[in-house]
């Protein structure tokens, strides 16, 4: 059965098929194929703009590992590169010269691939800013910049789900693109990670007061795929707010055809992410909060335990 499934991920070209497959196999067997699902079978997916190019590259069971390329130098980067043989062929397949892995965080389904990666290119530089990021050669703090051929990649310090997590912001001097940032596991599309390592105060600070005051167009670029899940919890939060309602369709939509849910950009999550939204009395009142800080205290705690439904 496993073989039957595998073939059927394996040429199926939307998700449908395949979950409808999964859903008359036995339990053991959903959680073998669950993970091939995702990277098997959702497609890799280019986001073009002037000057910089993303390539999103689903990794295990709901990661993404992204390809930054600056389309002026064809130098490129390749943020939490957790399958490494696939990054090394979109790297052939684009015919850039990959230079840099930008690790956003130590957890093995993001840093487990760091070692492989500079096996198979050795010479690159492996930037984190934490020590127990494997193969890290420069170690990053808030606000450190470097470029990328003509892109400018600036580390944000954002501790709380670990305590040397980065985001990365990357911008390009003179250009009418929008900047993007890659937000590892602090910032997803309608949620934010759990908080392993830290503490309210650090997520809202990390979240409103750094993420939140970059550039509102900013493309968000996250680590995993949660999206659905995510607005399931926010609809719960705010039932009144259609925003979320008409996202959760949207992404449903997006993930029965396997593409992506990413990027999001900064001025949307501040309609719909309960977590960025910790100043509104509608997400103050559900929590019975006051404060910013409690309100992100209490959501965090409350989704821990939230069990997503179905629908
Ligand atoms: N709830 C996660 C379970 C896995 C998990 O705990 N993921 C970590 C990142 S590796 C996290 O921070 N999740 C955020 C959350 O559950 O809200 C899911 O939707 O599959
Ligand atoms: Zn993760």
């Amino acid at each position: 059965t496993v073989m039957l499934l595998k073939s059927l991920v394996g040429s199926a070209c939307t998700l449908i098929g395949a979950a409808t497959a999964l859903k008359l196999a036995p339990a053991e067997v959903r959680a073998q194929t669950a993970a091939l699902v995702h990277s098997a079978v959702r497609k890799s997916h280019l986001v073009q703009q002037d000057s910089m190019r993303v390539e999103l590259l689903p990794a295990l069971s709901d990661n993404y590992m992204y390809l930054l390329i600056d389309e002026d130098s064809r130098e490129a980067a390749i943020v939490d590169p957790v399958e490494p043989i696939k990054v090394v062929e979109a790297v052939r397949k684009h015919g850039v010269k990959l230079t840099t892995v930008l690790t956003t965080h130590h957890h093995w389904d993001h840093a487990g691939g760091n070692e492989k990666m500079v096996k198979l290119m050795p010479g690159l530089r492996v930037y984190g800013g934490d020590d127990r990021v494997d193969a890290i050669t420069k170690k990053v703090s808030h606000s450190n910049t470097f470029k990328l051929g003509s892109l400018s990649v600036k580390c944000l310090f954002t501790p709380c789900h670990t305590t040397g997590h980065i985001c990365y912001y990357v911008t390009k001097e003179n250009s009418s693109d929008p900047p993007a940032v890659f937000t590892g596991d602090t910032l997803f599309v309608a949620g934010c990670g759990k908080f392993f390592e830290g503490t309210a105060e650090q997520m809202y600070k990390a979240l409103i007061e750094i993420l939140g005051r970059l550039p509102r167009e900013t493309r968000v670029y996250c680590g995993h795929e949660y999206t659905v899940s995510n607005l399931k919890f926010a609809r719960h939060v705010e039932p009144k707010n259609e925003v979320i309602q008409k996202k959760l369709e949207w992404a449903k939509e997006k993930c029965s055809n396997g593409e992506p849910t990413i990027p999001s950009t900064l001025e949307d999550e501040f309609t719909f992410n309960p977590f960025m939204r910790v100043k509104e009395k509608s997400v103050q009142d559900h929590v019975k909060q006051m404060d910013p800080v409690e309100t992100m205290r209490s959501l965090r705690k409350e989704k821990d335990g939230f069990r997503v439904p179905k629908e």
